[in-house]
């Protein structure tokens, strides 16, 4: 009992295990609400819509276009993503020009070079790839909002993805308008350790952005033997007493 105790507060400060489904109870977030994750995740925060501007930064939208939240965390298996916006899975359209939801992308080692993505629209989503070039974002002065799509790379494999209304959504009220993008990436997918790593998100006017920085710690491997050790042990003297 002592040890999985231990195992439980340890397991906390790497991150925690979550459920592809739409809610985010499993990170511990009310959108609107209560905003802050449970301990063990990386997040950036930025509900700056409905306001009377429309000003999401550093374009405007409105909710229509605003990303509310970014959070991620990991367990021994996966990566997991969270997003809140108000832009929807199949995109929008402005001035007959059509706008799609960007790739999840990553930056190992936070020097600029984002190398990894996860489709998140269109025919291939959940596909994870490693890139070698990205789209930019349609409006060219939102350079900070890059990048956008993965433009070519290698498949690495895929993870999962659900992109689905807000539980609380209401017609009558625009600020609850939003969709909860959930993700996992099976760790085992990516060409080597994480480390210190970016996380981004855009849509493709690039009217609205998130990254997060996040530093992966596995599981320390010796911890795993220490416990599997002393597991193996208790079942031993358990047979004996038993016999
Ligand atoms: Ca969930
Ligand atoms: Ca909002
Ligand atoms: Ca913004
Ligand atoms: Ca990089």
């Amino acid at each position: 009992m002592t040890l999985f105790g231990t195992w439980l507060s340890f397991s906390n400060v790497w991150g925690f295990t979550v459920g592809i489904d739409g809610s985010l109870d499993d990170w511990g977030v009310i959108p609107g609400t209560d905003w802050i994750p449970k301990a063990g995740a990386s997040y950036s925060l930025e509900d700056n819509a409905p306001n009377s501007s429309g000003y999401v930064g550093p374009g405007y939208g409105n909710q229509e276009y605003d990303v509310e939240a970014l959070y991620v965390t990991w367990d021994s298996a996966n990566l997991y993503v969270a997003i809140v916006t108000g832009f929807p899975q199949t995109g929008r359209d402005y001035n007959s020009i059509h706008f799609d939801a960007g790739d999840i992308a990553i930056d190992v080692g936070l020097d600029g070079n984002y190398d990894y993505a996860l489709r998140v629209a269109g025919s291939e989503v959940g596909s994870f790839y490693q890139v070698s070039s990205w789209e930019d974002v349609y409006y060219s002065s939102y350079v900070e909002s890059n990048p956008f799509r993965a433009a070519t790379g290698s498949l690495l494999g895929s993870g999962t993805l659900s992109y689905l209304p807000w539980s609380g959504w209401d017609d009558n009220d625009l600020a609850s308008q939003r969709y909860i993008i959930e993700a996992s990436i099976p760790l085992a997918l990516f060409n080597g350790p994480l480390g210190s790593f970016g996380v981004h998100w855009t849509i493709e006017c690039g009217n609205d952005y998130l990254n997060v920085e996040a530093i992966h710690t596995p599981e320390p491997a010796t911890l795993i033997l220490i416990g599997s050790g002393l597991l193996g042990m208790g079942a031993l003297r358990g047979r004996r007493k038993n016999s």
